[in-house]
């Protein structure tokens, strides 16, 4: 499986994150994704709370928040100061990320979104870092819904509302049978009711990709007006020319035994 990996700048190091503050400007955080076109409708990062992150020594002096299986993958891409080594600077779990702001490429909507707790994300699938685009998946938007409608789920992980509250759908390209918003409608359509209705949210994900590839037109951005099919190939080389964004290619069946 190949993901684009979005680069999301850190902008600021809390607590545990503090002792890579002296790097500001070098710190990442990698979201795995398979849809770079959609990369302006960013609302926010998921991390599993539990999870265990480090921060890795990447080229050029930078820095990259991501799950230790990613980064013995990316040792042996070329993305490590030596090959097919891992250099850990800080060990971090998810709950020492929580609230930590970035600055994410194309997303343009918003100055900083937030990283905010999802309790389906997997460590053993990517980067076990998530962006979040509510507009048109529906595992994101469930998620943030969930967080905006209880303020139980924000005390419990120290989430504060305006980290979540603010934050609204962007649409990013319009599918003839979903309109705007595709994940919102088909979230509505299929009554999922939060993150945990994992049946549904798959059908709902199954709908919302197949549509959104076939059908989808782009309404924001350089390819505005253009089709997804053609737009998303472009996006991604454009992120990876300006260095906002690296392949990364997952191995199914390491993936599989790491995971257990
Ligand atoms: C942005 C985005 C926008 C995504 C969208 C999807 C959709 P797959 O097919 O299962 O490989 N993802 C990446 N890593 C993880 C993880 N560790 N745990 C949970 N979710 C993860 O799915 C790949 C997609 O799953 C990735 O693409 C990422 O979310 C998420 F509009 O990035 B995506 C209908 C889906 N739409």
């Amino acid at each position: 499986q190949e993901y684009t990996l979005i680069k999301m700048r850190v902008l600021e190091f809390p607590g545990k994150l503090s002792e890579l503050a002296q790097h500001e400007g070098k710190v990442f955080m990698l979201a795995a994704t398979l849809r770079p076109e959609t990369m302006y409708g960013q609302t926010n990062a998921w991390v599993l709370p539990d999870g265990a992150y480090g921060a890795y020594q990447g080229l050029n002096g930078e820095i990259y928040v991501i799950s230790e299986h990613s980064a013995r993958n990316l040792a042996y891409q070329d993305q490590s100061p030596e090959f097919g080594k891992t250099a850990k600077i800080l060990d971090l779990t998810g709950h020492d990320l929580m609230g930590v702001p970035l600055k994410s490429p194309l997303g343009e909507k918003y100055d900083a979104i937030y990283v905010l707790p999802l309790l389906t994300v997997s460590l053993s699938k990517g980067t076990g870092v998530v962006t979040s685009v509510p507009s048109d998946s529906p595992d994101d938007y469930m998620g943030l819904s969930d967080l905006k409608k209880k303020a139980k789920l924000r005390e419990k992980f120290g989430i504060k509302d305006e980290h979540v509250l603010p934050f609204e759908v962007v649409p990013v390209l319009t599918i003839p049978e979903f309109g705007d918003a595709a994940a919102e409608k088909v979230c509505a359509m299929l009554k999922i009711q939060s993150q945990n209705d994992k049946t549904k949210l798959e059908e709902a994900k199954k709908m919302t990709y197949l549509k959104g590839f076939t059908e989808g037109v782009m309404t924001v951005g350089k390819y505005a007006g253009q089709k997804v099919q053609d737009a998303k190939p472009l996006i991604k080389q454009d992120l990876l020319s300006s260095g906002d964004a690296i392949v990364y290619f997952e191995p199914e069946k390491q993936v599989m035994s790491r995971s257990g």
